[in-house]
């Protein structure tokens, strides 16, 4: 027995043969040696000491056989810790992915308006239109109801026709319909952000992509002036962007606000446009049940990816969005 054993260890070449001997000579239930064990009772009383030294001393060899051929073959002990493994070097860090610039920015655009009073609000973005023109004063004959101008989601017979037509519904163009849903469900005085998605069928360039986010602002109360509102955005500017951001504010047309402005900064010697702005126009109020003579207001809706750009001093809006990890983990 000790013979064979000590033969099938030292013939052990891989982990398989190797458990294949320990099985065959040490195996609790099968096990050669666990035969002559169990022989043990049918030896004379004489006989037992001697049988049994015999015995120990036949497993002790088995024992080293099998123990040189564990260590030969890589196992070291049975533990089953890798001797090639070091405790003491320095582990790989865990891929766990982390927060996108644009939601970062969303992030830091609701704390800086949250520290001025303005509550976060949310809408749809698929629209009515109702909310993204009728109550926004952009009557159905207006340009920028025009199918190429917007997403519309396609009726039955536009689909089979293959045609983009003004319908039902549509991929909101603008975030203001929130103004307007705000404004239905409550009373002044009224206080709100709402960031979020909108879409247009803008050919993408450095500062254009045919989705992207919009933060609208919305103030209503009585006495509300223009300096209010050239106080926030100036407020907010100098907040977000720095305090030697230079803003200008540029006299512009929306149908819902009276006057309206457009809100630029300067980035390296140009200006670039980040938002529009007004005072709520009465034909506004008048649609969601407000009395103008009674209230005014101010709003605003900023390019949230315009304003990450400029922080951050990236340069092409479709990096954002390329999804181009060697871009985005700078972030
Ligand atoms: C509007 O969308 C108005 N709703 C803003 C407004 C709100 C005016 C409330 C008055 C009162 P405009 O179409 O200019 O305005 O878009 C606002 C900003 O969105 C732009 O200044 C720009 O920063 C950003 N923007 C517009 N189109 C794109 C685009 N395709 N990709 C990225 N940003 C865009």
């Amino acid at each position: 027995l000790q013979c064979d054993a000590q033969s099938a260890f030292d013939s052990a070449d891989d982990a398989e043969s190797f458990e294949a001997a320990r099985v065959a000579f040490t195996g609790a239930k099968k096990g050669r040696l666990k035969d002559v064990q169990k022989q043990m009772g049918a030896v004379p009383n004489e006989e037992k000491k001697t049988a049994g030294l015999k015995l120990n001393e036949v497993k002790s060899a088995i024992q080293t056989a099998l123990e040189t051929a564990q260590s030969r073959l890589g196992g070291g002990d049975d533990s089953g810790v890798d001797p090639t493994f070091d405790p003491t070097l320095p582990g790989n860090r865990p891929i766990i992915g982390h927060i996108h610039p644009i939601t970062q920015t969303i992030n830091h655009l609701m704390e800086i308006m949250g520290r001025m009073g303005f509550e976060a609000a949310e809408g749809p973005e698929v629209e009515d239109p109702w909310h993204n023109f009728v109550a926004l004063n952009i009557p159905e004959d207006h340009p920028a109801r025009d199918p190429l101008d917007n997403f519309y989601l396609a009726t039955a017979a536009a689909a089979k026709a293959d045609r983009n037509v003004e319908g039902e519904q549509l991929l909101r163009s603008q975030t203001s319909t929130v103004q307007i849903r705000i404004m239905e469900e409550r009373q002044p005085p009224i206080r709100i952000i709402s960031l979020g998605r909108v879409y247009r069928p803008d050919q993408p360039d450095a500062t254009h992509f045919p989705m992207f986010h919009q933060m609208e602002g919305l103030l209503v109360d009585k006495n509300v002036t223009m300096a209010n509102l050239k106080t926030v955005l100036r407020v907010f500017a100098t907040n977000y962007l720095g305090d030697d951001v230079e803003i200008r504010f540029r006299p512009s047309f929306f149908p819902f606000t009276e006057p309206s402005v457009e809100v630029d900064f300067l980035w390296d010697g140009t200006w670039i446009e980040f938002g529009g702005a007004g005072m709520i126009d009465p034909n506004v109020f008048k649609a969601v049940g407000y009395d103008p003579d009674e209230v005014s207001g101010f709003a605003f809706g900023l390019g949230v990816e315009r304003l990450c750009m400029r922080r951050h001093g990236i340069t092409d809006i479709r990096d954002l969005y390329s999804g181009d990890l060697r871009f985005l983990r700078q972030f």
